[in-house]
């Protein structure tokens, strides 16, 4: 195995720093929140190309088309979890379905309760980016973020909410909840990017 190449970076293997987990530990921020099918919308909305947004209920988000994609999960407090199966709707759908304007650099990724994380376009439309509502078969627990959670496999695992609820298409950067707090803009595993001090200029904006 030569060099990991950053960004597609090796799958199934661990990056530097990072050890192997047994079991699928749960992290985040806050309480878990209560799934109100009800109350539940999925949302695309901001600099889309034709200025509308769009919104799915529960049930016509679970009839989007499903596939399944292998991706590994690493935490910036050092856990990786490797050769985890996702299954859910491609974000590329959500593109297609919904085109964002020309100008559209970045996305917002919004869960419940105002967590946030935010990706450059190019990751988001990355091939295996996956809003996830299930793994290795079975639908997500809710602390694993039922019923939708995103999957980025090229970046640490913040940049993935649980409990996603929308997608804001953005032309320009903003940082979202852990990258305000002290967490690396890109967050790419392979580059070691875990802190905001560790940024070069362009890598994200002002703090
Ligand atoms: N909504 C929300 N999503 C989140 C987080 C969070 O704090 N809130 N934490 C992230 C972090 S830091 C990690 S490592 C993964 C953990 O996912 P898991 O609990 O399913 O292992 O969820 C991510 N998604
Ligand atoms: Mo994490």
């Amino acid at each position: 195995m030569g060099q990991p190449e950053g960004r597609e970076g090796a799958q199934g293997q661990l990056p530097p720093g990072q050890r192997l987990q047994r079991g699928w530990p749960v992290t985040h921020y806050g309480p878990v929140p209560r799934f109100r099918p009800d109350r539940w919308e999925f949302r695309v909305f901001g600099a889309t190309a034709d200025g509308d947004k769009r919104c799915w209920t529960h049930e016509e988000f679970s009839a989007l088309p499903y596939s399944t994609i292998m991706a590994d999960l690493h935490c910036v407090t050092k856990f990786s979890m490797l050769g985890a199966e996702w299954g859910g709707v491609p974000a590329q759908l959500f593109l297609e379905r919904v085109p964002p304007a020309p100008d559209v650099t970045h996305v917002m990724v919004w869960a419940e309760y105002g967590f946030s994380s935010n990706l450059p376009l190019e990751d988001f439309a990355a091939e295996r980016t996956i809003f996830a509502t299930h793994k290795g078969g079975e639908p997500l627990t809710a602390e694993h973020g039922f019923p939708v959670r995103l999957i980025v496999p090229q970046l640490y695992a913040w940049k993935g909410p649980k409990w996603v609820r929308g997608v804001e298409y953005m032309t320009a950067d903003r940082r979202g909840f852990w990258e305000e707090r002290g967490y690396h803009n890109v967050g790419d595993p392979w580059r070691e990017q875990r802190y905001s001090y560790q940024e070069k200029p362009g890598e994200g904006p002002e703090l």
